[in-house]
This record gives C-alpha cells, sequence and structure tokens, in this order.
C-alpha cells in the first residue's frame, strides 16, 4: 500500500500465562517494534497496539498447574510482560488486556452483531465432558498417551513431544486432567462461524491480491484455502472468557481466538477517541488509501490472522482488513526447540536482570539472527560472537575511536570540512550516508529488518576502513598537536569532521533497532531527540562545525566467557524433564503427589492388560523422511514372516542412515493409523533420556526378525 494516510501496528497478543521468552520477542515484538519506531521517524502517522490475552485454555490450564484463580494468573502475568516489553524497549503505544472493561464490551457486541446477522450456524454436538468434575473438557484438558511417540503426557489436540497434532480420540488412555477420570462424550449446543461461505472471496483477496506476503505466510493461506474451509466453532463451555450474549447461553464464553483479534480493536479504543479513523473502512478518503494494518505475529498463528480474523472482519462490515501479516519463523535454542513445559527456554526477564545494560545486546542478536525466512537457531555462543565481534569490535569500536580522535587532534570540537581538498575516499565515504539510508529504508518498509540491520552495521564497518586508510593520528609529529602543519590539519579535519557526521547518521540509522544506544550517541553529541527523524538520515552536515561534544561514553562492553557458560549451565540446569513435569502437574492439580509407584503416574494393571500387547523384535530394511514432517520416519521392518510399513515420531534423533539394519522392538497388535497419509503399522518402542533424546530399545544381541518380546 503507498502513501497510506495511517498506520496501525499490532502485535500478537501474549497469552498471560507465563514469562516472556526470547523467542517471543524475535517473533513479532522486535519486528513491530523496529518497523514503528522506523515510521514514527519518517512522522507518520502510528499506532502500535497490543495487550495480554487473559483468555482461553492456556490459562486455565497454568491457574490449575499452580492451585489458583485465573484472574491471579492473568494479574501476576500481565504485570510482569509489561515490565518487560517496557524494559527491553518494546513501545507499544497501548499495552491492554482481554479482561478489560472495553475489550469484553467490544468483543461482545462483534458477537451479537454477527448473530443478529444470522451468519452463525447453531449446532449441537457431542464433546468430551468429565462427570466427576462436571464440565466439558476442551481438547487441551485431555491427555494421554500419544499413538506416535508413546508420550505418556500427549495432549488432545497436540503432542508436544513429537509435534503431531492429534484429536482426544486418538489418545491412548485418555484422561481428565481435571480429575484423571476417563471423559465420556455429552451433547452440547456451539455457535458455528461457517468459513467455507468466505473461502471464494479470501482466494480473491489473499491468492490474487496479496501475492506479495511473504512466502511462509502465503504458502500457509494458500495450502489451507486450497484444502477447504469448514465452519468453526466460535463458543466454548467455560466459565472464563467473555459470556456468550444470548439468552440460555448460560456456561458458554467466546472462544478465545474469536476474541482475541478483537482485542486489538478494544485496545485502540482505549487508547484514543479516534479509534475509528484507523479501523473503519468509512474513512477511507476518496483517491487516497487509509488505514495500513500491519499484523506481525509469529507463524503459528497464521491462519488466525490471515483467514479467520479477516474473514469475521468481512462478515461484521466496516472495518479495514490487514495489509499484510509478517509473521516470523520459530527460534530454536542451543539446537532445541523452545518448550515452556520442559523450561528450555531463555526468559526475557531473568536476560534482563543477569545483563543489565546490555538490552539493545539482545534486541541486536534477535534481529541479527531473526528467524524471518525460517526457522534459526539462538546460541549463547552467537550471542557473545555478535556482541563482541560486531556492536564491540565494528559499531562501538568506531564511535569511541572518532571521538577520541575529535578531543585528541580537533580540540574536542567538530572540526571545518575543508572542501577543497576533499579526496575520492572523502567523498565516496560521504556517499555512503545516502546509499545505506536507501537501503535501509527500502528494506524496513518490505520487513526485511535483518537486512536493514546488516547495512547499518556496514556502514559503521566502512567508517573503521576510512579512518585506517586516512590515519589521521599519524599526521602529528611526535603525537604533538601544536607541530602539526597547518596542511595536515586540514587533512585531519576533514577526516574528523566526516567521521563525525558519519556517526550523527549512524544514530539515526541504528536508532530503530537500538534505541538506548542512539540516545547515548546523543547525549555523546549534545543534541536533541528530533535529530533522530527519518529525513535526518543521509546528510552530510548534521553537527555544527565550531560545536564542542561530550567525551565518549562506552556503547557497549565485551561479553565474558564465563558469562557465556554461566548461561549455558543455567539453561541446561533449568531443564525439567518430562516426567518431573508430569509429577508436578499431578501434584498441582490433585493436591497429591499421586500415590502408584510407577515413574509415569499410571494406575497399576494386571498381567491379562500386559499381556494384551503383542510385541516382536524387527529389523529395519529401509528407512526415509517423511516429506512435510520433520518429526516423522518411514521404516519397513522386516519381521520374519511379514514385512511392514512404519511411521514412528523419531526422526530429529535418527537419520535414516543410522536406521538401515538396526533392530528394534515393534508392537504389532496396534491399530494400523495413517500419518501425513502413509499407513502406519505398528509402533516402535523408545525410551527418554533426561535430555529428551530418544533411544531405541533393542534386544541386548541380536534376535531372528519376528522374535517375540514379553
Ligand atoms: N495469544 C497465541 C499466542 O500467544 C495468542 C495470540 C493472539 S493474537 C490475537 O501465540
Ligand atoms: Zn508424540
Amino acid at each position: 500500500m503507498i502513501n497510506p494516510k495511517r498506520y496501525l501496528v499490532t502485535a500478537a497478543l501474549p497469552y498471560a500465562n507465563g514469562p516472556l521468552h526470547i523467542g517471543h520477542i524475535a517473533g513479532c515484538y522486535l519486528p513491530s517494534d523496529i518497523y514503528v519506531r522506523y515510521q514514527r521517524a519518517q512522522q507518520r502517522d502510528i499506532k502500535y497496539i497490543c495487550a495480554s490475552d487473559e483468555h482461553g485454555v492456556p490459562i486455565t490450564i497454568r491457574a490449575l498447574k499452580e492451585g489458583v484463580s485465573p484472574q491471579q494468573i492473568v494479574d501476576k502475568y500481565h504485570a510482569l510482560m509489561k515490565e518487560t516489553f517496557s524494559q527491553l524497549g518494546i513501545s507499544f503505544d497501548i499495552y491492554s488486556r482481554t479482561s478489560g472493561k472495553t475489550h469484553h464490551d467490544t468483543s461482545s457486541a462483534f458477537f451479537k452483531k454477527l448473530y443478529d446477522d444470522g451468519l452463525f450456524e447453531e449446532k449441537e454436538t457431542e464433546q468430551y465432558y468429565d462427570e466427576e468434575t462436571k464440565t466439558f473438557l476442551a481438547d487441551r484438558y485431555i491427555t494421554g498417551t500419544c499413538p506416535v511417540c508413546a508420550n505418556p503426557n500427549a495432549y488432545g489436540d497436540q503432542c508436544e513431544k513429537c509435534g503431531s497434532s492429534l484429536s482426544p480420540e486418538q489418545l491412548i488412555n485418555p484422561r481428565s486432567m481435571l480429575s484423571d477420570a476417563v471423559p465420556v462424550k455429552k451433547k452440547t449446543r456451539h455457535w458455528y462461524f461457517p468459513l467455507q461461505r468466505y473461502e471464494p472471496w479470501l482466494k480473491e483477496w489473499i491468492l490474487q491480491g496479496h501475492t506479495e506476503w511473504k512466502n511462509n505466510v502465503f504458502g500457509q493461506c494458500k495450502s489451507w484455502l486450497e484444502s477447504g474451509l469448514q465452519s468453526r466453532a466460535m463458543t466454548r463451555d467455560s466459565n472464563w472468557g467473555v459470556k456468550v450474549p444470548l439468552p440460555d447461553a448460560e456456561g458458554k464464553v467466546l472462544y478465545v481466538w474469536f476474541d482475541a483479534p478483537i482485542g486489538y480493536i478494544s485496545a485502540t479504543k482505549e487508547l484514543t477517541d479516534q479509534w475509528a479513523d484507523y479501523w473503519c473502512r468509512e474513512d477511507l478518503a476518496a483517491g487516497q488509501a487509509g488505514t495500513k494494518l500491519v499484523h506481525f505475529i509469529g507463524k503459528d498463528n497464521i491462519v488466525f490472522h490471515c483467514i479467520i480474523f479477516p474473514a469475521m472482519l468481512k462478515a461484521h462490515g466496516g472495518f479495514v482488513l490487514p495489509d499484510n501479516v509478517p509473521a516470523n519463523e520459530f527460534l530454536n535454542i542451543e539446537g532445541d526447540k523452545v518448550s515452556t513445559s520442559r523450561n528450555w527456554a531463555v526468559w526475557v526477564h531473568e536476560y534482563l536482570k543477569d545483563f543489565p545494560g546490555c538490552e539493545d545486546v539482545l534486541r541486536y542478536v534477535l534481529c541479527a539472527n531473526a528467524p524471518e525466512t525460517k526457522d534459526n537457531d539462538f546460541t549463547w555462543k552467537d550471542f557473545q560472537d555478535r556482541n563482541n565481534n560486531e556492536l564491540v569490535a565494528v559499531f562501538g569500536n568506531f564511535v569511541n575511536r572518532t571521538f577520541v580522535l575529535m578531543h585528541k587532534l580537533c580540540g574536542g570540537k567538530v572540526p571545518k570540512l575543508h572542501e577543497e581538498i576533499l579526496d575520492e575516499a572523502d567523498k565516496a565515504m560521504i556517499a555512503e550516508f545516502q546509499n545505506t539510508k536507501a537501503e535501509e529504508q527500502s528494506a524496513l518498509e518490505f520487513y526485511h529488518f535483518r537486512d536493514a540491520l546488516f547495512q547499518v552495521i556496514e556502514l559503521s564497518r566502512k567508517g573503521n576502513q576510512y579512518l585506517q586508510k586516512k590515519e589521521p593520528w599519524k599526521k602529528v609529529p611526535g603525537g604533538k598537536i601544536q607541530a602539526t602543519s597547518a596542511e595536515n590539519q586540514k587533512l585531519i579535519d576533514n577526516c574528523i569532521h566526516i567521521c563525525l557526521q558519519l556517526t550523527a547518521n549512524l544514530a539515526v540509522l541504528i536508532n530503530p533497532f537500538l534505541p538506548g544506544t542512539a540516545k547515548k550517541m546523543l547525549y555523546m553529541m549534545k543534541v536533541v531527540d528530533k535529530m533522530l527523524d527519518w529525513e535526518n538520515a543521509g546528510k552530510p552536515n548534521l553537527l555544527r562545525v565550531g560545536y564542542s561534544l561530550r567525551p565518549p561514553e562506552l556503547l557497549f562492553r565485551k561479553i565474558e566467557d564465563e558469562e557465556i557458560k554461566a548461561q549455558v549451565e543455567k539453561l541446561k540446569a533449568g531443564l525439567v524433564k518430562p516426567a518431573t513435569i508430569k509429577k508436578m502437574e499431578e501434584t498441582k492439580s490433585t493436591g497429591n503427589p499421586s500415590s502408584d509407584k510407577s515413574s509415569a503416574g499410571k494406575p497399576e494393571i494386571v498381567y491379562d492388560d500386559f499381556a494384551k500387547l503383542e510385541m516382536k523384535a524387527a529389523t529395519v530394511v529401509a528407512c526415509e523422511k517423511v516429506k512435510n514432517a520433520d518429526k516423522l520416519l518411514k521404516l519397513e521392518v522386516d519381521l520374519g514372516a511379514e514385512k511392514r510399513t512404519i511411521v514412528s515420531g523419531i526422526a530429529q534423533h535418527y537419520t535414516p542412515e543410522e536406521m538401515v539394519g538396526k533392530q528394534v522392538i515393534v508392537v504389532t497388535n496396534l491399530a494400523p493409523r495413517k500419518m501425513k497419509g502413509i499407513e502406519s503399522q505398528g509402533m516402535i518402542l523408545t525410551a527418554e533420556d533426561s535430555d529428551g533424546k530418544l533411544q531405541l530399545l533393542k534386544p541386548e544381541n541380536p534376535v531372528s526378525p519376528g522374535s517375540v518380546v514379553s
């Protein structure tokens, strides 16, 4: 969208069920903040909106685990997240919460309008119900054994261990998380939003109208739209959330993914009485684009922001639609997926405590290594390297050298520029101001934040090279400035003048990324915030000749090996082993540790139960990866009398090559199950190591394929 009148930028509303980790920041908060800071420097009319997502199953589960009320959970984490964002310089215009009155009123009215317009389908279906606690169970409230990887703590919607998406019916030995009872099916009535009605419109709007969206976003939309949309329930049975505003809807609330995106609208209402100028279509002035709405999110939120919410907005009418939805992929940590339940995460509030004054360093590393087009890995070593080799040795070093030399060789003042003796190197250096500005600007406009940041660091690198080439310190005989010839002083002046103007430019150009650093630079240069306006970037005369500047301040400090070692140890020590989590959950939900003796906490069984299993030794004869499933391997196994195909969630632990020739133990009488279109005719047994690595179970010495395990 060219030249919009206003910008409305949203960042996904984080669930108030835990602290923020660096994956959250890299996913959407940092890129949105950079974008907004840049647009503000362009003097654009922009509002930057976020809030805590305080409804939904994640909150109620957390409350359950901690043995407190959902309200206590959201109060605690809302406050923590708000503080963390602010310390990290994430500059929302408002950080609201969806438990507020404005939001309840707004989302309720939104639902009512769709209802009154006859846009919902009312349906009665059977859902899982816990008879002990008399509650309907969301899929997340049901746990059981994963049919793919045998993880005993899989959820009814997903196995967090192997990543398979599941439905409660697929779980082996399903149990209610509330009471441990076996859930039963019971009838319930809900309001469904028929997404399929909007499918033709969505296809045209996205597949034809938004081909510029990022590949990952466009690709996901395309595959959803091509596989056909279905009605989706927009209400749930729960007591926590926005009440369904209809008679006879006791115990029913809006589905969290119905109310949460409306939270963007409610928060804007709280921010400004002019909210409708930003949100409503009526405001589109003839001939000029109205609001440019941009949703920054992580990739797991794509369908909600690109398909469901736009369809809701379209159905309601009168609202602008997103112009872009720049979603990032995931950030892994030290080679492993972030897992809040396993405590495999770098928590931002802890980072801020461990590295005071290094807020910008985290911003830098998370942007330089942002998962813009694919999942990326954060390692503490890379964090240290980027800090020491890029921020300290390149950017910080350039600014520091410039200031030291200016004080030493130019009396602490901005020296004159002697245009008559400018050489090619001087001119080329000055020309780089404009070049970098242009490159950075176009990268920022198109959400290429890594590239934009790279341009700025490169400019400071060029500054160092320029200084190295000019060597102004060598033009002073015996280090005595009084002894410098007039000719040499002119050369010194030109070099330092250019380096100072470059420093001022660097402050403007780095400001969206590292606002704290830009502020320090302003202080050193004794200039006001206004200098950071984007129109100043590229100018060769930001600092006035003769103006006296402060002594240099250290912009970045070196990060030592011990600090990094401590962080890696902390990460590993904090890792909660899966079995321990299960125990914790049980202790918290029932108030008692489970009383049986088996380590996974399952109830005791009799021999007959065990005897129902048929297990045999098998030899793997062929193995390959399953397309589009990073967790799954497809294996051909020899069971003596027969060969079978098995799909197993071990791809992150074993390569296909490693598997061929290995003996494994297979459960052979499990009902066959299709995964990614392949029928799996058995299950391979594994044991999980303390670090989460799966190890195959196998006979101590090879046995003939087909040998029965008992
Ligand atoms: N709270 C999911 C998440 O935090 C959800 C985003 C809502 S955005 C409207 O990943
Ligand atoms: Zn699994």
